[in-house]
């Protein structure tokens, strides 16, 4: 309970959040590797327990609706940085933002998107959406609809977690989503495994007929990196790159590795 009053207050006011970004990169090639996007991250610092992990507090977020609040805080926070980089002619190509699915299930978040992106300025193809299958179970038909409306306002749209939920393959040929997020668990056995590497070349596969990109999570070592480049995996995400980064060391890795 006293958890649940404090992320009341800081939900309130947003001032004790942060944004974290972590790196991703087209496939490394001798040691290099291009930064093609970044996912925000939120982390909450707390006046007297220090930094909580959203893993502890989103759940919670959700569960008292607070995430509506901070979901705001966070898309506006993103797209501020995004903007600021633009503007100081550092080249992201693109930031993404996690979507819990009660955020993606509330009526006002179509408009809500819009307007965020349009008062911000960023070119909205520049901004990404995650979702997990998760959000869009129960009624397709208004999840379909949903995608429609946040595609019309131009932003790009993932499958996070992709390959742990629920998309059959009927759903996900009417979904107008532009990436599958491998599931960082397809990554993490995938040099020892004897499934795994058929596992995620048949998503980046049914990711080609589909038309969509794929980017492999939780990538760590450079065995995985490279078992993910023999399935024909060009993009990833992981500690391998590097881990989610405060704004100053994103910059710095950015401005590095440009
Ligand atoms: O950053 P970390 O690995 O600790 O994140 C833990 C979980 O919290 C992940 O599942 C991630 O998707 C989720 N998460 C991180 N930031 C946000 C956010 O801004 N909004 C939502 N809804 N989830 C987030
Ligand atoms: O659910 P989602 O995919 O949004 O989760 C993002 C979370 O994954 C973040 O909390 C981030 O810290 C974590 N993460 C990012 N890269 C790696 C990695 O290489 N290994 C592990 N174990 N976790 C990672
Ligand atoms: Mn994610
Ligand atoms: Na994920």
């Amino acid at each position: 309970l006293g958890l649940e009053s404090d992320l009341r207050r800081a939900a309130a006011t947003g001032d004790e959040f942060a944004l974290h970004f972590q790196p991703k990169v087209d496939m490394p090639r001798r040691g290099s590797h291009r930064v093609i996007g970044a996912e925000a991250l939120i982390r909450w610092r707390h006046p007297v327990r220090g930094l909580v992990s959203p893993a502890e507090f989103i759940p919670l977020a959700e569960e008292t609706g607070l995430i509506w609040e901070i979901g705001a805080w966070t898309l506006k926070e993103a797209c501020a940085r995004l903007a600021g980089w633009l503007a100081a002619g550092l080249d992201v190509a693109s930031v993404s933002v996690n979507l819990s699915p009660r955020q993606f299930q509330d009526a006002r978040l179509v408009n809500f998107v819009r307007d965020v992106v349009e008062s911000s300025g960023v070119p909205p193809e520049r901004l990404e959406l995650e979702l997990t299958e998760g959000a869009m179970i129960g009624d397709i038909e208004k999840a379909v609809t949903i995608l429609h409306g946040l595609k019309g306002i131009g932003i790009r749209l993932s499958i996070d977690d992709f390959g742990t939920g629920y998309s059959s393959l009927a759903y996900l040929k009417r979904f107008p989503i532009n990436t599958l997020k491998i599931d960082r668990s397809f990554v993490r056995d995938i040099v020892q495994s004897s499934t795994d590497p058929a596992i995620v070349s048949t998503i980046v596969n049914l990711a080609d007929s589909l038309g969509f990109d794929t980017i492999a999570e939780g990538v760590e070592t450079e065995e995985q990196a490279e078992m993910l480049r023999r399935q024909r995996c060009t993009r990833i995400q992981g500690f391998l790159i590097s881990r989610p980064l405060d704004v100053d060391a994103f910059e710095r890795f950015v401005a590095e590795n440009a």
